[in-house]
């Protein structure tokens, strides 16, 4: 059990949605949270991390800084999802050991298994099989920071882990359209097809893949879990524990907003990988279980959107 009231923690990407979760959550631990302000801290630069890092004092870190996006700018921005994500996990963990932090938390993606690994994904599957190539440049990137942890344990002893979320939601996730994930643009299409009083919005793809989603504050919390109750070198999945495809998904978020037309498809839009359920056997034989419906997520991020963006758009 590592005792997480009064440490120091640095949670890298503390504006991002799942960073800022993480942030409250250590807070309500009695953790006092680290932030780098990015104007000052590229971390894509190793002299600035290792400047931040420098003699803070700092007990544990959390890796939730990264580039993320959607199906489009994963295939549309391959150099920045593979260097940006490169850079900022090796500055991060080599830093962190140069400042002799013995604790670290790296959060890393279900894209890193392979397209058809068999489902639900368990934590095996990894390296067994060839990407998805919509993602591979952010999956590479998510598997080295695996192997950074478990370098890392291995040659110095770090107690460096890792967690792999599934698709992540919830209040403060980007809405733009190009590079957002499914939840978000279909949240914001709903939205302003219902006040333009539209026909139709459209999905991209079939509509068929299925998609498993956990809300951010429900990943907080299982990330606060493993680093109080895990140690080791394999990677710990942080899923939902069941999936939907993208068409239901769409129903249920056109009733979430109120929007009664149809869904028409841009089969012009690739559908990515079908199907990334996640074993969440692990996590939950430690003893750790989601608490927040699907349902009742897409309310509360449809009502985040209308409080922080939706007006006006
Ligand atoms: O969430 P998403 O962009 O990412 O797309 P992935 C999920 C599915 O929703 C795909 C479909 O089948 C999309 O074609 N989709 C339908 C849409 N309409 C839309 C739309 O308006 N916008 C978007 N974005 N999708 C990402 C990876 O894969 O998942 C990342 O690219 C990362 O690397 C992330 O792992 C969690 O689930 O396909």
């Amino acid at each position: 059990m590592y005792r997480l009231e009064g440490r120091k923690v640095w949670v890298a990407g503390h504006r991002g949605m799942v960073g800022s979760a993480v942030a409250r959550r250590l807070a309500s631990e009695g953790c006092e949270i680290v932030s780098a302000d990015r104007r000052i801290v590229d971390l894509k630069r190793q002299a600035d991390v290792e400047a931040f890092v420098g003699d803070k004092g700092i007990d544990a870190v959390v890796v939730a800084a990264a580039k993320v996006g959607g199906i489009l700018a994963n295939e549309t921005q391959p150099a920045e999802f593979l260097y940006d994500n490169l850079m900022i996990e090796a500055n991060i963990i080599e830093a962190s050991h140069r400042a002799g932090i013995d604790r670290l938390l790296f959060l890393g993606s279900s894209c890193i298994y392979p397209k058809f690994a068999p489902q639900p994904l368990t934590e095996d599957a990894l390296l067994t099989g060839p990407l998805e190539p919509t993602n591979e440049w952010y999956a590479v990137a998510k598997i080295a920071g695996i192997k950074l942890c478990q370098a890392y344990r291995a040659q110095y002893g770090r107690d460096y882990i890792s967690a792999m979320p599934t698709n992540l939601y919830g209040p403060g996730d980007n809405f733009d359209l190009q590079s957002s994930h499914v939840m978000p643009a279909l949240i914001r299409k709903a939205h302003e097809a219902k006040q333009t009083g539209a026909s139709a919005i459209t999905v991209w793809g079939t509509g068929t893949p299925r998609r498993e989603f956990l809300h951010a504050d429900d990943c907080a919390d299982a990330l606060v879990f493993l680093l109080q109750q895990y140690s080791g070198a394999e990677h710990v999945n942080v899923g939902f524990g069941d999936d939907i495809s993208i068409l239901d998904l769409t129903r249920l978020v056109c009733e979430a907003v109120g929007f009664e037309g149809e869904i028409v498809h841009d089969l012009s839009k690739k559908d990515g990988t079908p199907r990334k359920l996640m074993s969440n056997v692990r996590l939950r034989e430690m003893g750790w279980e989601p608490r927040i419906s699907l349902r009742d997520g897409i309310v509360e991020t449809y009502n985040w959107f209308l409080a922080n963006q939706g007006a006006g758009q």
